[in-house]
């Protein structure tokens, strides 16, 4: 039998009891009152229903010379668009199971900021740890100290969960706020780090904790007007002490500037979000925490949801061709599509490839093995008869039985696409 603690790995019971709580005046939140947040998501539906919030499109923009992002964003990799970048997926081809930090995707909320290790210190506090109730009374963590800690090496995408919004415009003909990403906004990596279970017992973890919150150190963001204070989002301390990793490399190097330098939140399988970069503090509680990132964003609003929303935690099942979008493939000679499936719910379990609109599906082959949260491998051969336009999906179903399904959801803020995606080329 389920107990408490299994359910709040469970997004669905997570939500709901905490969403109980909450309503009920049990959780502590700053700065914003429930009418507050009720007026604002009401708000925020109606905006984006009628085309007020702003519009998915394709177009992206180059990097400005100030980039708030550090690493080179060359166009054969990625496609900017303003403090975030995408990675081109024909970039992919010819790699290995993990993607290279030269390409792995970026999002900042602001700009990456420039942090020291020397001076930076990790501090650990609240009333779910042993005599450190304040952040003054915080206990205190170096970079030498976490480095000196026994340490782990897990594979794990990074995705946010946005990845895959514009195609509620080009394919579902709906308006979402929000970056329009296409399906580059994810990537699988290597991360080195120290449980986030072995620091929290060594800050005095008592068991009336209930919740921590990971803070970036990063800029105040704000948004619309409001200053939503620095990038920060509360999880259940179970999900806490199962397997999230506080990471200080990625791919075997230090941890680049753009994905949290020097020590960065690592949570398997949940929302790009969730896995706070530039890590600063954590505030372990003994009440349910909330901040605007799992009250206001990062839930999904709309005609099919509560008006106050449902959190999102882990990701859906998605897939990809390793091609450019509209990319051209010599007719009549047998080629290998090759292309990559994961899920936040598990392994994939098999990959299905329509190179004719939809009508007939084929069995793609796996490429190696599924490691932990990584993606599925795959191809399958083609040979276009005809020169034309043809229109390629692909669509997964992981080992718990999710399938891509042919339409998503509307939801306001367009989380979540899980819909098979039509991937158009030219055979010439
Ligand atoms: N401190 C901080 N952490 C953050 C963010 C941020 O802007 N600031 N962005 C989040 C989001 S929305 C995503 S999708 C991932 C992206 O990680 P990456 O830039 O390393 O790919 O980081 C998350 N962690
Ligand atoms: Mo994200």
């Amino acid at each position: 039998m389920a107990t408490d603690g299994d359910r709040l790995l469970d997004e669905g019971s997570y939500d709901q009891l905490r969403a109980r709580q909450w309503w009920a005046g049990a959780a502590r939140g700053d700065g914003m009152s429930r009418r507050a947040l009720l007026q604002l998501s009401a708000g925020l539906g109606v905006a984006a229903l009628a085309g007020l919030g702003r519009p998915a499109s394709a177009t992206a923009v180059s990097a400005p010379a100030d980039s708030p992002i550090v690493k080179p964003l060359p166009p054969d990799l990625f496609y900017v668009y303003g403090t975030n970048a995408e990675m081109r997926w024909e970039a992919m081809r010819d790699q290995g199971e993990l993607v290279p930090i030269d390409r792995f995707f970026v999002r900042d909320h602001t700009r990456t900021p420039s942090i020291e290790a020397d001076t930076w210190r990790l501090r650990v506090f609240g009333a779910g740890l042993r005599g450190a109730p304040t952040v003054e009374q915080a206990v205190e963590f170096s970079y030498r100290d976490l480095r000196r800690m026994p340490a782990e090496t897990i594979t794990a995408f990074v995705e946010c969960a946005g990845n895959g919004r514009s195609f509620f415009t080009t394919q579902q003909n709906q308006t979402v706020s929000g970056t329009a990403w296409k399906l580059g906004a994810v990537g699988v990596a290597r991360w080195r780090g120290v449980r986030l279970a072995t620091v929290l017992a060594r800050a005095g973890l008592t068991a009336d904790a209930v919740d921590v919150m990971p803070q970036g150190l990063d800029p105040d963001w704000v948004n619309a007007g409001v200053n939503n204070g620095p990038v920060r989002r509360p999880l259940p301390i179970q999900k806490a002490l199962h397997d999230v990793l506080l990471a200080y490399e990625m791919n075997g190097e230090p941890l680049p500037p753009d994905h949290g330098f020097p020590v960065r939140v690592i949570v398997p399988s949940w929302i790009g979000i969730s896995s706070i970069k530039w890590l600063g503090q954590i505030e372990v509680a003994d009440a349910p925490l909330v901040s605007p990132w799992n009250t206001q964003f990062y839930r999904l609003f709309g005609p099919g949801y509560p008006t106050e929303g449902t959190v999102i935690t882990r990701q859906v099942t998605k897939s990809a061709f390793e091609l450019p979008w509209d990319a051209t493939v010599p007719v009549g000679e047998r080629q290998l599509l090759r292309g990559r499936s994961w899920s936040g719910n598990g392994a994939i379990g098999q990959v299905e490839v329509s190179t004719d609109g939809g009508t007939v599906w084929r069995r793609a082959l796996p490429i190696g093995r599924h490691r932990q949260h990584g993606w599925q491998r795959w191809e399958i051969p083609w040979r276009p008869a005809t020169a034309g336009a043809y229109t390629l999906r692909a669509r997964a179903t992981d080992v718990t039985g999710r399938a891509q399904p042919t339409q998503t959801p509307f939801n306001t803020l367009g989380y979540l696409f899980d819909a098979v995606v039509a991937h158009p080329v030219t055979a010439t």
